[in-house]
């Protein structure tokens, strides 16, 4: 049927009549509540249903569109989405956020102060979750028809609060009040298989044919969640998977007459996506989350077939249809799930199966670190997934087989390149099914792949030249630029017109722009606000007192060791140190802010939290150094407080040990808000260097090579202790409890990782001079006009990272599918 345009309630989004109809007619109709007796919850569902009508409007017109043009799909599949607040932004991206302001301050609210009562999604980590939620949005900015797919976790990551100084993690109920953007479809509904046997049947052609059965059953339901691009105009979809039992399971222990045990084992298949696991740098090596890498997994290839038409179509147009990108290991188990499906439903031939399966994935690395590789033991598997485990066994053979062929008497080569890794107990190394069943791989920094090629992959590079490449990460301007900072956005508007938002290289025009003191003055002007904007929410939530003319120097990511924020402690306390020596004519005025959540069982990136906290105590006690140095933690970092602080930061601290941030995203939110980074020659850091010219960057330490040069000879770490003063100072202090008198051995095990286990992070090594470039840092910033002049150099020569560059190139030179 074709929908009549009378239907609709809200035929033009700019008449605020209309809208404000709508708005209580949703207040009324959907929410229940009578106008005159409302809370602002229900003020702001009913705003988010209004919103959704619209978007759902234009989402059905993408699909149709999508549909008439036969377009490739392009599905990104990921274990996290870590979306944030969704009413601004889709707004803003709509083009209605001044007429619904409007519409607001009619019934007495305000806009802004509604939008924080938002739950926010976090469903993801940090970084890679991120990345996934600024990649949907350009695909959608794009009029690329991509997808993304995930779980709907009931419990995403934890809210972090801090007691007496130590991270506690509280759950994060997000669907507490339920999510207004979401649409469950219980129609949706897929059965994905666990456990069972296999079971060889004769087949009449007389080949070989597996049957998969006697499984446990969990069912996946799907919900959907509109992603509006910039300009409303299109408008793709996030489809995340919950668990439910499935109808078999339940009868089961129903017709034994159990009816207790059939809601217990309901609940129990149902936990499968209870929450988010929340840790991104160790592999955890649990049942529980092998599952939810094979439900969601299993639920969106199913999806994608069933849209894909089979009924009508040949396989093997699959790879001119379909792009599947798997965010990092975590979905490839849908290498061996996609096989599966061919062989064993669909009676492909091997071969044919295998070149449509590689030519339909691709796989981003997000890390080097040995710890967070994937790896999970063959029992597990076998147990869990045994068909995919045999499946597995058959392509690590054929390729085995190859290599042998390719490079005969190499046996040191086919061990190490064996998806099988037999030295510790048979365990699948995810990586390398990863790399095998794809036909790119990428990294994502220049020296993120390259490091790729020459180390952990080496091998894999020999044998597949071809199939890495490098697409360095990108955020989205729309979030991080034009709805967090609107007062740069205005600036940036009034300066160069709108269309940066869409084409963020058109920044460019803004560098002529740095030596016109006018407008240096009125670019300082945003930043002081949005400084101040920043004082004050922190001296509303947390009761401190910052001053605004103070130089922000900002810390803001998940706690790890490899990030160092303990290389940024040991600054602030010899600062400190220095400051109590007299020595305060060279130092400027500091506010230093860390945030970031750490794993729950990683106690040492917790002993930093406690440390930062016992630092800030102390010198915010201390008289001597007041108006020079504060240090504050703001607890629970996530998109929305990185939204809030992005903008009112100058000094961003982008500080890992060369060689372990494959790229880091922050370090561009940072620069495109016009702060100028302070880093190491790490990830994207390099990159951000190369665009904004190396006067307009602080950067210390060494280089990856350089530090791999000094571990090969002997990392010394009491020399670096010994010869430098200061640095002994501060470590002593933190040894012998001058932060913590209560408890005097608190941070032992931190000065011992540094000094008796080898400062795997080079923390030591990069103190001197990062001190060194810190004193620039004062220096520069005391020379107010030429810093002003590099903040916006850097905002003017950062519109490479937009992610829209990102996923171009992703269509260009992995999907095929060109814009
Ligand atoms: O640590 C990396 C960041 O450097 C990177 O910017 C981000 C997005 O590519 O991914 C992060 N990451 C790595 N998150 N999880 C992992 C390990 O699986």
């Amino acid at each position: 049927m074709t929908v009549p345009e009378d239907i609709y309630e809200i035929t033009n989004p700019k008449d605020i009549s209309s809208l404000k109809r709508a708005l209580v007619n949703r207040l009324i109709y959907s929410i229940g509540k009578d106008p005159v007796e409302t809370q602002e919850r229900d003020w702001f569902f009913a705003l988010a249903y209004v919103v959704r009508d619209l978007l759902t409007l234009r989402w059905m017109e993408s699909m149709r569109r999508y549909y008439l043009q036969d377009a490739k799909r392009v599905y990104y599949l990921s274990m996290e989405f870590l979306i944030g607040r969704a009413l601004g932004n889709s707004l803003l991206n709509i083009g209605c956020y001044d007429e619904f302001k409007l519409v607001l301050e009619d019934v007495g609210l305000d806009l802004e102060e509604l939008a924080e009562t938002e739950e926010e999604a976090a469903l993801g980590n940090g970084g890679l979750g991120r990345l996934a939620a600024c990649y949907l949005d350009s695909l959608a900015t794009l009029r690329l028809p991509g997808f993304g797919y995930g779980i709907h976790y009931d419990y995403g990551m934890f809210s972090q609060r801090i007691e007496d100084g130590y991270q506690i993690e509280h759950p994060e109920n997000w669907l507490r009040y339920g999510n207004p953007w979401e649409f469950p479809r219980p129609d949706v509904l897929y059965r994905v298989q666990f456990r069972g046997h296999v079971v060889e049947c004769p087949n009449a052609d007389g080949k070989r044919r597996y049957r998969w059965i006697d499984t446990e059953d969990v069912m996946a339901m799907a919900y959907d969640i509109p992603v509006p691009g910039y300009g409303g105009e299109t408008v793709n979809n996030l489809r995340l998977w919950a668990a439910k039992a499935s109808r078999d399971f339940e009868l089961k222990y129903f017709n034994e007459g159990n009816y207790i045990k059939a809601v217990e084992e309901k609940t129990q298949s149902e936990n499968l996506s209870k929450v988010l696991y929340p840790d991104d740098t160790t592999q955890m090596g649990r049942e529980l989350r092998l599952k939810q890498e094979y439900f969601f997994v299993s639920a969106s290839l199913q999806d994608i077939l069933k849209k894909f038409r089979i009924d009508q179509r040949d396989f093997s147009d699959l790879p001119q249809e379909v792009a599947i990108q798997l965010n990092d290991t975590h979905p490839s188990v849908a290498i061996p799930e996609l096989m599966r499906i061919l062989l064993d439903e669909h009676q492909v031939p091997w071969d044919d199966a295998w070149a449509i399966t590689v030519r339909t994935f691709s796989y981003t690395n997000h890390t080097l670190l040995p710890e967070a590789l994937e790896v999970w033991s063959v029992r597990l598997f076998e147990e869990l997934l045994p068909r995919h485990l045999q499946i597995i066994y058959e392509i690590n053979h054929r390729f085995l087989t190859e290599v042998g062929e390719r490079f005969p008497g190499d046996m040191g080569l086919i061990q190490r390149v064996s998806i099988i890794d037999e030295e510790r107990g048979k365990r699948v190394r995810m990586a390398h099914l990863a790399i095998i069943g794809s036909h790119k791989v990428n990294g994502v920094a220049a020296l993120h792949t390259r490091l790729m090629r020459t180390t952990i992959f080496r091998d894999f590079a020999r044998i597949f030249p071809d199939r890495f490449v490098s697409i360095t990460n990108g955020i989205t301007p729309r979030r991080w630029l034009n709805q967090a900072n609107r007062g740069l956005a205005k600036l940036i508007t009034e300066t160069i017109g709108p269309g940066w938002v869409t084409d963020l290289e058109r920044l460019r025009q803004l560098a002529a722009m740095a030596d016109e003191a006018e407008f240096r003055a009125r670019f300082r002007a945003v930043k002081s606000a949005n400084k101040q904007h920043l004082a004050s929410l922190i001296a509303k939530r947390l009761n401190i007192g910052i001053d605004p003319a103070s130089l922000f120097d900002v810390q803001i990511k998940r706690m790890h060791e490899y990030k160092r924020q303990l290389l940024n402690l040991l600054h602030v306390i010899t600062r400190y140190n220095r400051l109590r020596a007299g020595l305060s004519q060279d130092m400027v005025p500091r506010t230093v802010i860390f945030g970031g959540k750490a794993a729950p069982g990683y106690h040492a990136a917790k002993l930093v939290i406690k440390l930062i906290n016992d630092v800030s105590k102390v010198i915010g006690r201390d008289s001597t150094v007041a108006g020079l140095l504060k240090v504050v933690f703001v607890p629970d970092y996530n998109v929305s407080r990185a939204m809030e602080i992005m903008p009112a930061v100058e000094l961003s601290e982008q500080i890992s040990t060369a060689g372990m941030e494959a790229s880091g995203t922050g370090n561009m939110k940072m620069a495109v808000n016009g702060a100028i980074t302070i880093g190491t020659l790490d990830g994207a850091n390099i990159e951000i260097r190369e665009k904004v010219g190396e006067k307009n960057i602080f950067i210390f330490g060494h280089t990856a090579e350089q530090l791999d040069e000094m571990r090969r000879g002997g990392y010394d770490a009491w020399r670096f202790y010994y010869d430098n003063e200061e640095l002994k100072l501060a470590l002593d202090m933190i040894s012998t409890g001058y932060f913590s008198p209560d408890e005097q051995d608190r941070f032992k095990p931190l000065i011992d990782s540094l000094l008796r286990e080898g400062d795997r992070f080079a923390i030591l090594a990069d103190y001197e001079s990062y001190i060194a470039c810190q004193e620039e840092v004062d220096r520069l910033y005391l020379d107010s006009e030429t810093w002003t002049r590099k903040a916006i150099l850097n905002v003017a020569h950062s519109g490479w990272f937009s992610s829209d560059r990102a996923v171009r190139e992703y269509a260009e030179r992995i999907w095929n599918t060109p814009i």
